[in-house]
């Protein structure tokens, strides 16, 4: 997909996305909003997979290690064609496999994940085994900024470098709060590119809310040959409704009707405009 309609996907993503936790009035509203553009140019142009063959041995392989935020992920894995999109009207009810994490009974997740600082440790072994057997599949892992607490993270990135996995991606969604407020004041991160850059990662650090910078650091991984990647993708949680834009609280908050409301006109009027930018470009 172009990166001018990429845009568009992403705020139809969101609608989606905000529908889908009304009707279930449930749902990782900020953290969501806040990966979405991550996801679609992940999704809608990057990553080499196959809906109809979601076990193809080539796949470029993504991990939500920050599984909370999953509801972006089920539309668009629903709007790709890997489920239905009728069963997102499932989401959280009893009974369901669009549970509020991955399950990988659903077509196109690779593992169950939400139990924070497990993801990168998983697409280490993922992206050792694809060496190995001489694959050019990528992995891709996104991570959350209050995820950084965990230290099995640490213990995953030194692997990463010592195994020289630049077939490897790790995405920090920096929003810089998590669940109960601001991540400096739960646990303080800084200085996080320089952690990092210790560990032996190429870091790049970027606005994770623009599509078109995404695209560009993700096709030019890896950068530095036989070292792993991770960017900085710094995001604001909520982004594209603005009453939940920078506001902890839309951690885990669930819109009202007349919110519903307001965030859709909003996003409309988005997808109006970059329609607009299309033309004009
Ligand atoms: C091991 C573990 N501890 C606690 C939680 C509960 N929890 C769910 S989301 C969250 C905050 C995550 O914040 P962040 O990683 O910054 O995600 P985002 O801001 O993108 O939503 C926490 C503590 C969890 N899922 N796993
Ligand atoms: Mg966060």
């Amino acid at each position: 997909m172009e990166k001018i309609a990429l845009k568009a996907k992403a705020a139809q993503i969101r609608m989606d996305l905000i529908r889908m936790i009304h009707t279930a009035k449930t749902g990782h509203t900020g953290g969501s909003l806040s990966n979405t553009d991550i996801l679609t140019a992940l999704y809608y142009r990057v990553m080499k997979i196959d809906s109809n063959n979601p076990k193809w041995e080539d796949r470029d392989r993504f991990i939500a290690s920050k599984g909370h935020s999953v509801e972006s992920l089920w539309c668009i894995l629903a709007d790709l064609g890997f489920f239905p999109v009728e069963e997102l009207n499932t989401f959280s009810q009893f009974g369901t496999r669009l549970i509020g994490h991955p399950n990988n009974k659903v077509p196109g997740i690779e593992m169950n994940t939400g139990a924070l600082g497990h993801g990168l440790a998983i697409s280490v072994g993922m992206a050792l085994a694809g060496k190995r057997d001489g694959k050019a599949y990528r992995v891709f892992c996104l991570m959350g900024d209050g995820e950084q607490a965990e230290g099995s993270v640490w213990e995953a990135a030194m692997a990463g470098s010592h195994y020289k996995l630049d077939n490897l991606v790790g995405i920090i969604d920096r929003n810089r709060l998590q669940i109960s407020g601001s991540t400096e004041d739960v646990m303080g991160l800084e200085p996080l590119e320089e952690k990092w850059t210790s560990f032996g990662w190429n870091v790049v650090s970027i606005d994770g809310n623009d599509i078109e910078a995404l695209v560009d650091v993700f096709e030019s991984a890896p950068a530095i040959p036989n070292k792993p990647t991770l960017i900085m993708a710094n995001t604001v949680k909520g982004k594209g409704v603005s009453f939940a834009e920078n506001v902890a609280h839309w951690h885990h908050h669930v819109p009202s009707g007349e919110q519903l409301e307001l965030a859709l006109a909003e996003l409309s009027a988005a997808i109006e405009g970059y329609k607009q930018e299309g033309q004009v470009r």
